[in-house]
């Protein structure tokens, strides 16, 4: 397998202005009729080559000439084809066996497709390009009883019954679009329909398909996705486009959703929801989720990629759009820490490891493997950083023009970049270089303040490391945003923004009259490291003083971080005296500010602490992040429980008060855990939960103490809802993320239950991807037996579904800072995937990077 270079970009040598397709839906042999109009667009190009895989080519006719056809490693070649012609190609499919969910495949009983970003070529030969953009018309067949509902993207033109009990439908997309848009879903749904009226007065018809039975689950997506739609016209002036807008959800997909024109496809995780069976998380990201897919059609959809290298011009732009739009509708503050944990906890870790790649990447071996915690949320916070460069006006005059210019095409992330410059008349040629370069910066700062002057200074240095893909770095533009605090509390703070576009670079502040605190990156301004030697006086003035609730959740963090390594590293195992005198504090002010107060509470995961030191010790670090947080449940036992009874509410509902007490109830039950006394609370917290954000709490605080009763209620649990995939993959990773010495066997009997199912991704992320990514002492053991354990899945789930196994092996891959030993067992696993002889190019990708 050869990697494609952005460098090689060649425009296409013939557009398709339209296509007809049929779908003549089998379980097993599905025939696929696709009728184009091809002209040739470079007179130099003479021979049309056709992507295809896993095709049975039944015939092809140009212009109504049966033609032959040559093989090439891609698909088909056809030679010598006109200026302008019909071309006529049926191919059968096998949608029943195809499990690793690319192409047209069976979800349950229904068919259903995926394309992005190279599954059109499982469905029939074509130029599987996103600069190719075509008109679609597509011709549903299938059997009634089975599949009453047809549905393609566009509006529905005709419909009728056939022969043999079966029936079809016609759709027409009015709007050219990439292959990899196209959607078809054919099944037996439930329906939940409402409407929009949008800005200037037009009547969207709203339609949201689940299974059977889930009705009563689909109300909070379809409040959701009119949210979005209002928000979307508010903010951007964006309104929707066709006279329906329809979703589907399935419970076999391989991501969280598809933005498919006029027909969203998304996984039922990303649908279903009612306060039994969904947790407050699985609110928000339904809502967070159905506004990314809508939002795509504008960005994504109507002004889209011109090749797969520029996936964060939809991705990174509609992510960041989704978390304004999360920020909007619920607390901007902790949407905000959540983003940063991911981009701490996985982005950086990306960035450090074999697979680093800048925003756009520059060379791919497998596309799938690009849709990355880089491309997706480091590209939403070079949006983030353009936004606050430009002010929110300014960027709304950048996204108007951005817009209108491009507007039906296929476009680049320059051209993106481009429009924000034009709009705002500024330069913004050193900011490309955060489309260009991988790895994550890090600004080491010095800092001084003279009370004689009353100057502050602050000498700010850039540095990014290398990365695997790119030794050599250059300096970026980086916005700094700092707040100065008054350690004493007294007086005014103040609050900028540092453009820092050179190496090194000194700031001076004037009339600075009394001692200040500095806090840096205030708001995560950019996606960097800070290396900055802050005092733990200076942190807590920061953490009680500051006005951006980012800084001070960042002080806190790190002030609880310093202690954690500083107990990690000696010997003494003496635990230092601030985070006491924190917590102490914390809780007393709990009530006032419940959501932050609880994010400031919960202490740093193991994989933050990871990002700040070049080496770990894997059991040093878990054992003294494990001995502060048994110190503090033991020195404030009475305060936990005090506010955990406090913090009871009414009856279920998400609602953002209620959200944010029961945030800060979970935090307090997992301190609970820790204590002798907690038995009794714990077992009453499960007993009265009328929700599921509750109950996972309490089984969440008992798994992590590793507590008896964890497998008392867990039985409970696994009785109440061994019908239930959605709430049984909660099961699932609860299990599989409990550390204990079992762990493995554990894993295995979960395999072998009942509910349990290698082709579904769901399950297997849940059980497997839980133990990869979060079993932490489990994966690590330092045996080697849990690499061992994931690599034998790998192997085995590799043949069934490869994207799904390619995202499994990240925690395997990213192992530079581990000690030698653990090292050189990772190391074994991957040549044992590496001389594997069918390995997919998903994996080899990754795993020879690795090595
Ligand atoms: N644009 C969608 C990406 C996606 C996807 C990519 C590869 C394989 C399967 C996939 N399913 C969905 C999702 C999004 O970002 O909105
Ligand atoms: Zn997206």
């Amino acid at each position: 397998s050869r990697a494609m270079k952005l460098a090689d970009y060649q425009a296409p040598g013939f557009s398709v202005s339209d296509i007809y397709l049929e779908f003549d839906l089998q379980d097993e042999q599905t025939r696929v009729t696709a009728i184009s109009q091809v002209q040739r667009v470079d007179s130099a190009i003479r021979d049309l080559e056709l992507d295809g895989k896993k095709l049975i080519l039944e015939g092809l006719w140009i212009n109504g000439t049966q033609t032959e056809v040559s093989l090439t490693e891609q698909g088909i070649r056809l030679t010598e084809v006109p200026d302008q012609f019909e071309l006529r190609i049926e191919t059968l499919i096998d949608p029943v066996n195809n499990h690793a969910l690319e192409g047209l495949y069976k979800s349950g009983g229904a068919f259903c497709t995926q394309c992005e970003a190279q599954g059109f070529r499982r469905i029939t030969y074509f130029l599987d390009r996103p600069d190719v953009m075509a008109r679609y018309r597509v011709k549903v067949i299938a059997d009634k009883q089975d599949c009453p509902y047809l549905l393609a993207n566009g509006n529905l033109i005709d419909s009728g019954d056939a022969e043999q009990g079966r029936h079809w439908a016609l759709w027409e997309d009015p709007f050219p679009k990439p292959c990899y848009l196209f959607a078809l879903v054919a099944g037996d749904f439930d329906k939940l329909e409402d409407q929009f009226t949008t800005h200037s007065g037009r009547q969207v018809e709203l339609q949201l398909f689940v299974d059977k039975g889930n009705v009563s689950r689909g109300q909070h997506a379809l409040d959701s996705l009119k949210k979005a739609m209002a928000w979307d016209e508010q903010k951007y002036g964006l309104e929707y486009d066709l006279d329906i807008y329809m979703i589907v959800a399935v419970d076999f997909f391989n991501m969280g959703a598809m933005e498919n024109k006029g027909l969203n496809i998304f996984n039922s995780k990303y649908v279903l929801a009612d306060a039994a069976s969904a947790t407050d998380q699985d609110y928000f990201n339904i809502e967070s989720v159905i506004a990314h897919e809508y939002f795509h059609n504008w960005t994504g959809n109507r002004v889209t990629c011109r090749d797969w290298f520029q996936l964060s011009l939809k991705e990174g732009l509609t992510v960041f759009r989704d978390q304004q739009f999360s920020a909007d509708m619920a607390s901007a503050a902790i949407v905000r820490i959540n983003q940063v944990r991911v981009m701490r906890e996985h982005q950086f870790a990306e960035d450090s490891g074999p697979m680093a790649h800048p925003i756009r990447p520059a060379e791919v071996m497998e596309m799938n493997n690009f849709y990355s915690v880089t491309v997706y949320d480091k590209g939403a916070e070079v949006i983030r950083m353009l936004h606050t460069l430009l002010g929110e006006q300014g960027f709304r005059k950048g996204m108007d023009c951005y817009i209108s210019r491009h507007d039906g095409q296929a476009v680049t992330c320059d051209d993106f970049v481009q429009a924000m410059e034009d709009a705002n008349q500024r330069d913004l040629s050193l900011f490309r270089g955060w489309y260009s370069q991988s790895g994550t910066p890090v600004i080491s700062v010095d800092c001084e303040w003279d009370e004689s002057t009353q100057q502050l200074r602050l000498d700010l240095t850039q540095k990014t490391p290398p990365t695997a893909d790119q030794a050599e770095k250059q300096p970026l533009h980086i916005p700094v945003a700092i707040e100065v605090v008054p350690v004493s509390g007294q007086g005014e703070g103040r609050s900028e923004v540092l453009s820092l576009t050179g190496q090194q670079q000194r700031f001076t502040f004037e009339n600075i009259s009394a001692e200040p605190a500095v806090a840096l990156l205030t708001g995560f301004s950019a996606p960097v490291k800070v290396d900055y030697q802050s005092t733990p006086g200076h942190q807590l003035a920061v953490i009680l003083y500051a006005s951006d609730p980012v800084a001070r959740w960042d002080a806190c963090q790190q002030l609880v971080s310093d202690a954690i390594f500083t107990i990690a590293q000696n010997d003494a195992r003496t635990v230092p005296d601030f985070p006491i005198e924190l917590f102490a504090g914390l809780l007393e002010q709990a009530q006032t500010e419940p959501a932050l107060i609880a994010e400031m509470l919960e202490l740093p995961s193991f994989e933050t602490l990871a990002q700040q030191r070049d080496r770990i010790d894997v059991d040093a670090l878990l054992g003294a992040r494990k001995q502060l947080k048994t110190l503090l449940a033991e020195k404030f036992s009475a305060q936990w429980q005090r506010l955990f009874i406090q913090l009871s509410n009414p009856q279920y509902d998400y609602q953002q008060q209620q959200v944010e007490r029961r945030r800060l109830s979970g935090v307090c039950l997992s301190y609970l855990a820790c204590t002798e006394a907690s038995l009794d609370i714990l077992r009453q917290a499960y007993k009265h939960s009328d929700n599921m954000t509750d109950t996972l709490a309490v089984l969440k605080a008992c798994q992590a103490e590793n507590l008896p009763l964890f497998d008392e209620l867990m039985q409970d649990f696994e009785q109440r809802w061994h019908d239930d995939p959605l709430v049984m993959d909660k099961w699932f990773a609860l299990h599989a993320g409990r550390q204990h010495p079992g762990c493995l066997s554990t894993l295995q009997l979960l395999m072998s239950h009942g509910r349990y199912s290698i082709n579904n991704p769901n399950r297997v992320r849940s059980v497997m991807g839980t133990f990869a990514f979060y079993n932490t002492e489990g994966f690590h053991r330092r045996d080697g037996s849990g690499y061992r354990f994931l690599t034998d899945y790998l192997l085995e789930l590799d043949a069934v579904n490869p994207q799904v196994a390619a995202r499994l092996i990240t925690p395997m891959i990213q192992y530079a800072k581990l000690d030698e030993n653990r090292q050189q067992k990772i190391r074994l696993q991957l040549l044992r995937l590496f001389e594997h002889k069918s390995l997919s190019r998903d994996l080899y990708e990754k795993v020879q990077k690795a090595l």
